[in-house]
C-alpha cells in the first residue's frame, strides 16, 4: 500500500522537552503515528539526536528542523513508496541522510517516519503491531515470548540528581510465571520499597524513569534495600526477583579513573572490578550493565572475564545498538549482552539487523526505553515481536513508563 503523507510535529516528551512525532498516511486513508524518545546518559556513539539549538525556544532544545527535515526532505523520497517495504523506505532515508551518524537529517527524524510506518503497515494489515514485527523479523507467528522485565525502582546518577553514582537499580521477577505476574510482583516490591523508604525518614519522589530517588549516601544500600523489599514482599531474592544494575559508568568516568564519589573516591577498573564481584557474590545481583565507560573495552573484557559466566554483561553506551560497535563486541567476547534502543540507530530494519547479529553469537538482547519517555507503547510490542526476552521499560509509576506494561499486558491477554 502507498504512502501518500506523511507529517510530523513538535510534541513534548516525559522530561517536558520537545521531541519528533509523525504519522504516515496510506493510499486507502489508513493513518498511523509514532513518537520518538530522548536519552539523557546518552552515549558518544548514537546517532545524533537533532536539536535546534534557538534558546528562545524550550532553552535550545526545540526540534523544528527535525521536523522539517520529515515534512520535506524526507517526505519527497518516503512519500509513494510501499509501506511494506521497511527496509527500503529505512534505506532511503541513511541515503538521504548521507552521514555515518545520521546528523544530517536527524535519527529523531528518520526514526519517526520509520516506526510510523511500521505502525502504520500493521494497521493496513490489519495485524496486531507485534505480529507485524515479528514478519518482520521472520519469526514464526504463531508462538511468542514475553520478556522478562526489568523493572528501575530506585533511579539515581543522571537521571535523579543528588541520589546514587549507579543511574539504576532494577528488579527482574524471574520466577513469576507471566508477564502479568510479574508485573503484580514488581509492583509490590516498588510498594514495599517505599514503606521501608519512609520508614527510614527518605522521601519517596521519583527520579526520571518512576523509581525512588532518596540519598541513600551510598552505592551499594539501595541493593540492601532491594533484597529487604522483596522479602518483605514475600518473594525469596535471587529465586523468584532477581537484581539488575545500570552503572552507567560513561558518567563518572574522568581521566582513566572511575569516580564513586561514596565508594571512596577514585577508583581504577581492577578497583570498580572488585565491587561488582563483591555485589554478585553478596546479593542475587545477575546482571550488570554498563559496568565500565562507553570505550573502556577493556573495562569490559575484565568484567566479561570474571563474571560473565553467572552475570548477564550488558553494553547499552559501548555498544549503542550499532552493529560494528556490536562486531568488536563479539569478537573481543567483552560483553554477552546488548541493550537495544531504536533511537541510538535511527531506523527499525538497523535495530533489526544488530538483534540478529546479537542473537547469531549468543549475545542477550534487551529491548529499552529512554529516560525520556513518551505515551507511545512501540517498545512493549517490538519487545514481543522481536522475541528477545528482556525489556527494560522503568518503574511501576509515571505514565510513560506504566503505559508499556498496561501494553504488555494487554498483549499477554490477547494471546492466550
Ligand atoms: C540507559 C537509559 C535508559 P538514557 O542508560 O540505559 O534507562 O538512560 O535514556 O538517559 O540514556
Ligand atoms: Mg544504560
Amino acid at each position: 500500500m502507498k504512502i501518500t503523507n506523511i507529517q510530523a510535529q513538535e510534541v513534548l516528551d516525559s522530561r517536558g522537552n520537545p521531541t519528533v512525532e509523525c504519522t504516515v498516511t496510506l493510499e486507502n486513508g489508513v493513518s498511523a503515528s509514532a513518537i520518538v524518545p530522548s536519552g539523557a546518559s546518552t552515549g558518544t556513539h548514537e546517532a545524533v539526536e537533532l536539536r535546534d539549538g534557538d534558546e528562545k525556544r524550550y532553552l535550545g532544545k526545540g526540534v523544528l528542523k527535525a521536523v522539517d527535515n520529515v515534512n520535506t526532505k524526507i517526505a519527497e523520497v518516503v512519500v509513494g513508496m510501499d509501506v511494506e517495504n521497511q527496509k527500503e523506505i529505512d534505506q532511503a532515508m541513511i541515503s538521504l541522510d548521507g552521514t555515518e551518524n545520521k546528523s544530517e537529517l536527524g535519527a529523531n527524524a528518520i526514526l519517526s517516519v520509520s516506526m510510523a510506518c511500521v505502525r502504520a503497515a500493521a494497521t493496513y494489515k490489519e495485524i496486531p503491531l507485534y505480529e507485524y514485527v515479528a514478519q518482520l523479523f521472520g519469526n514464526d507467528t504463531n508462538v511468542y515470548e514475553m520478556p522478562v522485565p526489568m523493572i528501575n525502582i530506585l533511579n539515581g546518577g543522571r537521571h535523579a540528581n543528588g541520589s546514587s553514582d549507579i543511574q539504576e537499580y532494577m528488579i527482574m521477577p524471574i520466577g513469576a510465571s507471566n508477564l502479568q505476574e510479574a508485573v503484580q510482583w514488581g509492583s509490590e516490591v516498588f510498594h514495599n520499597l517505599g514503606k521501608i523508604l519512609k520508614e527510614m525518614g527518605y522521601p519517596t519522589t521519583v527520579g526520571d524513569e518512576g523509581g525512588y530517588a532518596p540519598n541513600l549516601n551510598s552505592n551499594e544500600k539501595p541493593l540492601e534495600l532491594i533484597v529487604e523489599a522483596i522479602k518483605k514482599s514475600g518473594f525469596k531474592p535471587g529465586e523468584d526477583i532477581a537484581i539488575a544494575i545500570d552503572a552507567a559508568a560513561s558518567e563518572f568516568y574522568k581521566d582513566g579513573k572511575y569516580e564513586l564519589k561514596i565508594e571512596g573516591g577514585e577508583l581504577s577498573k581492577e578497583q570498580l572490578l572488585d565491587i561488582y564481584i563483591e555485589w554478585v557474590d553478596k546479593y542475587p545481583l545477575i546482571s550488570i550493565e554498563d559496568g565500565f565507560a562507553e570505550d573502556d573495552w577493556d573495562g569490559f573484557k575484565l568484567l566479561e572475564d570474571k563474571l560473565g559466566e553467572r552475570i548477564i554483561n550488558v553494553g547499552d553506551d559501548l555498544f549503542v545498538t550499532n552493529i560494528k560497535r556490536l562486531e568488536r563486541g563479539i569478537e573481543m567476547e567483552c560483553a554477552n549482552a546488548i541493550l537495544i534502543k531504536l533511537n541510538q540507530i535511527g531506523t527499525v530494519s538497523e535495530t533489526i539487523e544488530v538483534i540478529k547479529k546479537a542473537e547469531e553469537n549468543g549475545f542477550h538482547s534487551i529491548i529499552s526505553h529512554r529516560s525520556g519517555e513518551t505515551e507511545d507503547t512501540f517498545i512493549a510490542d517490538f519487545a514481543v515481536g522481536s522475541g528477545v526476552g528482556f525489556i527494560k521499560t522503568g518503574s511501576m509509576s509515571r505514565s510513560e513508563r506504566v503505559a508499556k506494561y498496561n501494553r504488555l499486558m494487554r498483549i499477554e491477554r490477547e494471546l492466550s
